[in-house]
């Protein structure tokens, strides 16, 4: 799944070890003008950097719904350790190139009548997107343009900073009581570290989505703005957290979320057990089944 030359990704040192950058290297003569701007693109996911601003932008593309499959969520960690590792970026805003969807969350085909390897790869995937965004050095911030259950909350959750449309159509929440399924630890966790204790433990226990209005109010994102104003107000608050020294927020990032990623960490492999084994029941897979039939009838 890595590239020809990348460690995979277990294998190589987690961003919120890393106290800092490194130093530039010697071979490069000083004062060499940067290329201003370097894509990449791969089948779900196209990244922008801009080396001159330091600021990468890092659009989902994957239609219909930017579901977090196992194809997208590899593509996801892969960019986010380019990333980590270019020492021109220091930043990357996150938003969907899809019309009224941020992301539909974990791709529930991927959880449904599958083997226990596959169910094994999945879990194991979905664990490396979180450590890397919620564990990334870099200033992380959500442009989230459209709808964001579950998964997708989660990822807009792991960034330092939300900012959403002020569409009251878009909703986001940890919906997954509502498919009968429950938010491991990890996701209860960050959810639990933006909106604190009683606002989570309502919100998950129901299951809600929440309008982009209440999502506001109950502190689920921290601003709202009219849609063609949000990728400006995303450059603005960028701009804003990158005038900060980088190690000196990089290691006050570090000391509020290592606790958090460090669970996770330890607790690894009996979170990937605990997964399968309740993603296997009949029971379960019965209600993923009916959730997914719900979805097609309420369409057609
Ligand atoms: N996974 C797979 N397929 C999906 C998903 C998804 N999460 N969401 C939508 N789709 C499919 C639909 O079935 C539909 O397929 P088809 O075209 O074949 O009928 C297609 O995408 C388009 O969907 P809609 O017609 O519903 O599109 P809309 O624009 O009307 O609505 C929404 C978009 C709002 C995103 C809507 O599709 C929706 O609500 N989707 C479900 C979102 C959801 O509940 N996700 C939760 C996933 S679970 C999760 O992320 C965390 C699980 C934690 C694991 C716990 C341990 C077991």
């Amino acid at each position: 799944l890595c590239p020809p030359g990348v460690l995979p990704l277990c294998c190589r040192l987690p961003a919120w070890d890393r106290a800092s950058r490194p130093p530039p290297s010697p071979l490069q003569p000083p004062g060499l003008p940067l290329a201003p701007c370097r894509s990449f693109s791969n089948n779900k996911i196209q990244v922008e950097l801009n080396e001159s601003s330091g600021v990468a932008m890092m659009k989902f593309k994957s239609l219909p719904v930017n579901s977090l499959s196992l194809e997208f969520l590899t593509e996801f960690s892969i960019s986010l350790e380019k990333l980590e590792n270019n020492r021109a970026c220091r930043g990357v805003i996150i938003t969907s190139a899809v019309p009224k969807i941020f992301s539909s969350g974990l791709d529930i085909t991927e959880m449904c009548g599958k083997s226990m390897e596959h169910y094994t790869e999945f879990w194991r995937a979905v664990q490396e997107m979180w450590l890397r965004l919620y564990g990334s050095n870099m200033v992380t911030v959500a442009a989230v343009n459209g709808s964001s259950p579950a998964g997708g909350c989660l990822v807009a959750l792991s960034c330092d900073y939300r900012i959403m449309a002020e569409n009251p159509k878009f909703s986001i929440g940890l919906n997954e009581a509502q498919l009968g399924i429950v938010a491991p630890f990890w996701f209860k966790d960050t959810f639990v570290n933006v909106v604190g204790h009683r606002v989570a433990e309502r919100s998950l226990q129901l299951g809600s989505l929440h309008p982009a209005p209440e999502a506001h109010k109950l502190g689920l994102v921290d601003e709202l703005v009219p849609e063609e104003k949000l990728m400006e107000k995303a450059a603005a608050v960028m701009a804003q957290w990158l005038a900060l020294p980088d190690h000196a927020r990089q290691l006050t990032k570090t000391m509020m979320r290592k606790a958090v990623l460090d669970r996770l960490v330890a607790h690894r492999e009996e979170d990937i057990k605990n997964f399968i084994s309740f993603v296997s029941k009949e029971s379960i897979q019965k209600s993923l089944r009916m959730y997914m039939e719900m979805l097609k009838k309420r369409k057609s």
